[in-house]
């Protein structure tokens, strides 16, 4: 018996279906972050580079893509190392313009057609965000929630055109595109009115989402934080103002594993929000010590994340996401290590003896519930993940890291010089 078979059975053992849960692994798409293979720079500029709000990328690993071309080759190597169904998150300061003199408040749909050409090559549908920051307009540190009207009304502006592009998008992959809103809005000290931004941000966002394109496809999604470099004291968009806001409107609340206190988990937040709203857009990360947007590992806090989606039945209301940019690694690598490992946490949620767990504990056996728990971390998910990469031609464990420093040796090369 091959070493696969050996782990259907000792999970069969416990009443788990692998082959179940490699269907499910399979048809759950994650949307991986352009941001991460370039440091947030974006494409508007030959030699953009991320400043401001209030997120930074560290690390200086040679190869950065220099042009959009280079930043689609290294994303396509990165679709091919990671199984299953992906997506591609962008971000609106990804767009190539031919035109130099339009700005973010009049950007269309032409300015992501090489986007949307590869979008349709490599069959990975598009997900989209509103950039915020890193323009002369988000200065301030304020942008949706500015008290300047030019200011607020551009950002607006912008936003309407990124939905716009989001319904484009929609069209060309023939299904939904999610647009995710962050604005960096905040104060690095005590503000003395916390209520008058929060006023102007509710007002803004009414104002893009009663806009067109009113279409059922272009799915929003709001991200609360807690703190930012120079926001450290004040977070127009915080948990409470964003959880009631989506609640109201009953669209999409963004959890990103990096925007709450370090000793709060995500995991605890799935049930407690989806009681209230539709749907939840996942930003896995890793914030080590703060929002650091470390690259997504196997650890207990995205275990636990996966565990409350499966238990609750909620992976029809989720749309997962990851949210990480590491300078200092290869940023290819960087980016199929982050998606693989969340995918992996998935399958290890899908392969837990669930039922068996809730059942010791509505008995009040915790002693047996706690062993079991630690039991199953000894199942040999590792040949149920290897068998699931076979499946999905793509490489295993022990194999995938060569092919990028392959196309390292190939490519950086030049782009050095
Ligand atoms: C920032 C938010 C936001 C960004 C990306 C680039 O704190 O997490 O999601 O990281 O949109
Ligand atoms: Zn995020």
């Amino acid at each position: 018996m091959n070493r696969f078979s050996h782990a259907v059975e000792s999970f069969a053992a416990l009443d788990l279906n692998v082959e179940e849960a490699l269907e499910q692994l399979a048809a759950i798409p994650f949307s991986i972050p352009c941001w991460q293979f370039d440091d947030v720079a974006g494409l508007e500029a030959p030699d953009s580079s991320l400043e401001g709000g209030g997120i930074a990328a560290t690390g200086n690993y040679p190869g950065k893509p220099r042009n959009g071309d280079e930043l689609r080759q290294d994303i396509s190597l990165a679709m091919r190392l990671t199984p299953g169904a992906k997506r591609l998150n962008l971000h609106a300061c990804y767009a190539e313009r031919d035109d130099s003199s339009s700005d973010r408040d009049a950007y269309t749909a032409d300015f992501f057609r090489n986007w949307m050409d590869w979008s349709r090559q490599e069959e990975v549908a598009l997900d989209f965000n509103p950039s915020c920051f890193n323009h002369p307009m988000a200065d301030s540190g304020f942008t949706y929630a500015s008290a300047d009207p030019a200011v607020q009304e551009f950002w607006i502006n912008h936003a309407v055109a990124c939905r716009h592009i989001a319904a484009a998008f929609a069209d060309n992959q023939n299904g939904p595109c999610t647009v995710n809103h962050w604005v960096p809005d905040g104060m690095k000290d005590q503000p003395a009115d916390r209520l008058g931004p929060r006023l102007r941000l509710q007002d803004a966002l009414n104002r893009i989402l009663d806009a067109a394109p009113q279409d059922e496809r272009v799915e929003d999604a709001v991200e609360c934080k807690l703190f930012g470099i120079g926001s450290e004291s004040y977070v127009v968009g915080s948990h409470e103002f964003y959880l009631g806001y989506a609640i109201r409107r009953q669209m999409l609340l963004c959890l990103d594993a990096g925007h709450f206190h370090p000793t709060e988990t995500l995991g605890d937040k799935i049930s407690a929000t989806l009681l209230h709203l539709p749907g939840l857009l996942l930003h896995l990360s890793r914030g080590v010590r703060w929002d650091s947007d470390h690259v997504v590992t196997l650890d207990d806090p995205t275990r636990l994340v996966m565990e409350e989606i499966v238990r609750g039945g909620y992976l029809g209301h989720i749309r997962f996401g990851l949210d990480y940019f590491d300078a200092s690694i290869n940023r290819i690598a960087a980016a199929v290590l982050g998606v693989r490992s969340a995918k992996k946490a998935l399958l290890l949620a899908l392969l837990q003896p669930n039922s068996q767990l809730k059942e010791l504990e509505a008995k009040g056996d915790f002693t047996a519930r706690l062993c079991l728990m630690e039991q199953a971390r000894l199942l040999p998910f590792g040949e149920v993940w290897e068998e699931f990469c076979r499946r999905q031609n793509c490489p295993g464990e022990g194999e995938w890291l060569q092919e990028v420093k392959d196309y390292e040796q190939a490519e950086f090369g030049k782009r050095e010089a």
